[in-house]
């Protein structure tokens, strides 16, 4: 078979990666090779969605007070469960849970990574049959091994990320990761159950054509956000405007929709999230590693001048 039609398998990746640095331990392998394993299962719940009693709400609310899916549940279920058992991670901290997760068996609390985790992004999507993701990031930790992890070695700035990645479900499974050496995707085959190489080295285009956010909430946006839009819809052939609008509200498949086509995603502030609706730790950190590592560029909004909308 030539070399153009051989398929890459994920965990192949991974080790071939791995080998790349001599000095590494095979833990970091492991642990994405464990998450690749978690999103496997969380999928082919999401595609049973409508068959198994697993849509609609539990009747609570999560840590940043917002409702509460069954699968949103079950993803974290499943994720935690992975990484509970395999030994290559000392704590999660995940969207559904209030406090973090310290893992303290012999195995786990000798391992030297920490993983913070949105298990199902988008969940306001669920119940529609329209894209969500799970959204992974890896620091290592800074506290010593052998012993409890703690809330410092969660809170550490994204420039610490060791690795990064989601999962996208759509209408295909991708699993998107980075380490740091550039950014690959793999496409879940579901005939022989393995994520598959399918786009290698992900750079986003240079001149995107979609912008991408919840304008239903410009009343409330900072004046330069709304002049940023006007730009965007304004005609200028020079520069292929207007751009066009797309937003999924998950910023999974916003986001990916950017990796692969181009353009700008921005959730900016207001009133009622007056630093933006989205979370550091699980959304904005990882999401930012991955569009930086593919080319991009992330920001976060700082107070500019803002002009008084007329
Ligand atoms: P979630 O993690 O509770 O699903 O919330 C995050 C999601 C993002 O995926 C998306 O970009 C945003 O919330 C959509 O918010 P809105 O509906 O306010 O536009
Ligand atoms: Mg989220």
């Amino acid at each position: 078979m030539s070399q153009a039609h051989r398929v890459i398998i994920l965990n192949e990746f991974i080790l071939q990666r791995q080998t790349e640095y001599p000095d590494a331990s095979g833990e970091l392998s492991a642990l994405l090779h464990h998450l690749g394993l978690a999103a496997k299962i969380v999928n082919r719940a999401v595609n049973k969605a409508g068959l198994i009693d697993i849509l609609g709400s539990v009747g609570a609310s999560n840590a940043s007070g917002e409702d509460v899916k069954k699968l949103d549940m079950f993803a974290h279920d499943h994720f935690l469960n992975t990484l509970t058992t395999c030994g290559q991670c000392c704590g999660v901290a995940s969207e559904e849970s209030d406090d973090i997760i310290i893992l303290e068996d012999d195995l786990s609390r000798n391992a030297k990574y920490v993983i913070c985790i949105d298990p199902l992004d988008g969940s306001s999507n669920i119940d529609v049959n329209v894209s969500v993701g799970t959204i992974f990031a890896i620091y290592r930790r800074l506290s010593p091994v052998n012993g409890p992890c703690n809330q410092e070695d969660f809170l550490q700035t994204g420039r610490n990320l060791v690795a990064a990645g989601y999962i996208i479900y759509g209408s295909s499974t991708v699993l998107v990761y980075s380490t740091g050496n550039g950014v690959n995707a793999f496409t879940l085959d579901p005939s022989i159950g393995e994520f598959c190489l399918s786009h290698p080295n992900m750079r986003i285009p240079e001149n995107g054509i979609y912008y991408s956010l919840n304008e239903s909430y410009k009343n409330y946006f900072p004046y330069a956000i709304n002049e940023f839009v006007e730009y965007c819809k304004a005609d200028d052939k020079a520069t292929k405007r207007p751009y066009s609008s797309r937003y999924v509200g998950s910023m999974v498949a916003d986001l990916h929709r950017n990796l692969i086509k181009g353009g700008i995603f921005l959730y900016p502030p207001m009133k009622t999230h007056p630093r933006g609706k989205l979370r550091m730790l699980f959304e904005c950190n990882p999401m930012a590693f991955i569009v930086e590592q593919a080319g991009g560029i992330a920001n976060r909004w700082r107070k500019c001048h803002i002009r008084p909308q007329t």
